[in-house]
């Protein structure tokens, strides 16, 4: 411990904090910018490029940034004094001087943290008109917009693509004032190796990164009487989109939604836990055969599209190693365009399917050239978590004194197996449930695998089903991913199964949810509602789904069979 002065308060704080860090711990705020703490990950994002944070320190000649500067025995700091408070109103007219100033219709608009600072520091003028950047928009990509000309320089994209996601797509473009932060030779981001993730979008503090918006498209298609609008809403998205009506994080709002969506006009309110169930049906049928007949081992999850470009960019050897089941937002295009299409009578060029997905890569999924190539079982507009909120805000829907109702039939059952999705260690916990009934042929009583639960980066359990010791790996962030990679690249992987999801936290985590600037507590509340839900749920196996069970009667036949195949599996590209 050292001993320190902080605003004319004599204290102890812990040696090497930094003197931001200790203001955190006795409740003093100083603002920040480019700081940003990966709690998570044990990164920290702490270029002090912004000044933003700045205090002054006795004895020093200048200003110091508290998010970098360490505290020292008998150091004397003022972050209330006039000199301080200066210093960071003039950082941040500094930026404001050479920012665009379209905050009314910027997409950050009320989200933006510059703005926020601006108001926080009482800042009515900017002195100076400084020079602007003038860059093109990249909108090459499905997911999402990069405006250079909005770009702080704060890093922190850098930091969660390169040192989180350890996907290299972002660095400082150009020298001194012409620099901002894109890929090398600032390509387009479809040109790159981007996975899009949107963990980058998550952490941009202005609207430098923001996702592809295609709320237009849904009022458009909700507009159309030639069009049967059918809508699926991802698991991740009930336990988060509650925050955007300042509800508390971890808010269960699955009934608030479906009665939002009909109000909104949707024909068809649906649930992606639906298909999520059908992929586990899918899923698991495909690690019994591949164990029982000799196949590629480990199995990988393939339902996280981030994770699957990622693995088509960085491991294009291993391209045999993930299932080739489609995602639970695929698979449910699929069958709204066939099964739906003809218990409803109705052509499926008139169906439009809309996702709202917590996820930017969804977008770009939907997209992809070998799951568009049948009009008949696509996707057809992808929204984020965010969009849906900012539609219902427009819609002037009071979603927190909404009352609850239920999803439309026939896509709209799920299981517990199936809410549990949209966590990390989701996916392979509801497989486990239903590969462990299928190879023992027993009841499984207790459906909690709580061994398989957790925020820990990398995690593994072994789980034993009748005579088999099934291992079983988990990985969150690509960065995880990557040592999982690895290992399976170098022979040396043990599991039989592995859960990968792209984003922190998996889905609750992604890059479309409403912003929770780093904060894990929003992430373990947010999967804390996770697990509430599929516990209250009737059904927890997948494969007790009864909308499930009468698909595959009445439509699909066996699971992996021919017709199932066709509609519900696909292939990956280097
Ligand atoms: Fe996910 Fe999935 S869980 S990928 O995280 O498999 O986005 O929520 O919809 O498709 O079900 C996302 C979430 C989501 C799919 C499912
Ligand atoms: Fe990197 Fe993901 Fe952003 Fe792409 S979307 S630049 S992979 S953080």
């Amino acid at each position: 411990m050292v001993n320190i002065e902080f605003n004319g308060t004599k204290m102890q704080v812990e040696k090497g904090s930094t003197i931001l860090e200790a203001a955190n711990k006795i409740g003093v705020h100083i603002p920040t910018l480019c700081h940003l703490n990966l709690e998570g990950f044990g990164i920290v994002n702490q270029v002090a490029s912004c000044r933003v944070c700045v205090v002054e320190v006795e004895g020093r000649p200048t200003l110091v940034p508290s998010c970098a500067e360490k505290v020292y025995e008998g150091m004397v700091i003022h972050s209330d004094s006039f000199r301080a408070m200066n210093g960071r109103r003039m950082a941040v007219k500094l930026l404001l001087s050479n920012h665009p100033k379209d905050c009314l219709s910027c997409p950050k608009n009320l989200e933006c943290e510059l703005q926020a600072l601006a108001q926080e520091l009482g800042i009515r003028e900017i002195p100076w008109e400084g020079e602007r950047l003038d860059y093109e928009k990249d909108n090459s990509s499905f997911s999402l917009v990069k405006d250079p000309n909005k770009c702080v320089m704060c890093r922190r994209c850098e930091t969660m693509c390169n040192e989180v996601q350890t996907c290299n797509i972002l660095s400082a473009v150009n020298r001194g004032f012409e620099s901002f932060v894109g890929p090398a030779f600032n390509m387009d981001m479809a040109d790159s190796s981007c996975t899009f993730c949107g963990q980058c979008v998550a952490v941009c503090p202005t609207a430098a990164l923001t996702e592809v918006d295609n709320t237009r498209h849904v009022w458009n298609a909700l507009a159309n009487p030639e069009k049967h609008v059918v809508v699926q809403i991802a698991p991740a998205v009930r336990v988060a989109i509650g925050e955007m009506f300042d509800m508390a994080p971890g808010s269960i709002t699955t009934g608030k939604i479906a009665t939002a969506l009909r109000r909104m006009g949707f024909d068809g309110v649906f649930d992606t836990d639906f298909s999520a169930d059908l992929t586990i049906m899918e899923e698991a049928t495909e690690l019994i055969h591949r164990i029982q007949h000799n196949g590629t081992l480990p199995m990988l999850t393939s339902c996280c599209p981030a994770w699957v470009k990622f693995f088509e960019h960085q491991f294009p050897d291993l391209l045999d190693i993930p299932s080739t089941c489609k995602s639970p937002q695929i698979m449910f295009g699929a069958i709204a365009k066939t099964y739906y299409a003809e218990k409803k009578n109705l052509d499926p060029q008139n169906i439009t399917v809309v996702s709202i997905m917590p996820c930017l890569a969804k977008k770009a999924e939907s997209k992809r050239p070998e799951l568009t190539k049948d009009e008949n079982s696509n996707v057809d507009i992808v929204i984020t978590t965010r969009e849906f909120g900012r539609m219902m805000k427009s819609a002037g829907i009071d979603f927190p004194n909404l009352e609850d109702s239920d999803f439309d039939k026939l896509m709209g059952e799920s299981t517990g197996a199936s809410v549990i999705f949209g966590t990390t260690g989701g996916v392979i916990e509801a497989a486990t449930r239903t590969a462990y009934e299928w190879i023992t042929g027993e009841e499984l009583e207790n459906v909690d695998f709580v061994q398989l639960r957790g925020l820990e980066g990398i995690r593994e359990a072994t789980v034993t089903i009748g005579d088999m010791d099934l291992h079983i790996g988990i990985a969150h962030g690509l960065g995880n991913a990557r040592k999982l990679l690895d290992e399976i690249r170098a022979g040396k992987s043990k599991f039989h199964a592995i859960e990968i999801m792209a984003c922190p936290g998996g889905c609750i985590g992604g890059g479309g949810q409403p912003y929770h600037h780093g904060d894990m507590n929003i992430i373990r509340e947010r999967q804390k509602a996770i697990y509430e839900e599929d516990k209250g749920k009737k059904r927890r196996k997948s494969h007790e789904n009864e909308e499930i069970i009468k698909l595959y009667e009445e439509f699909l036949g066996e699971p992996y069979g021919q017709k199932a195949h066709d509609l519900l599996h696909t292939h990956y590209e280097a």
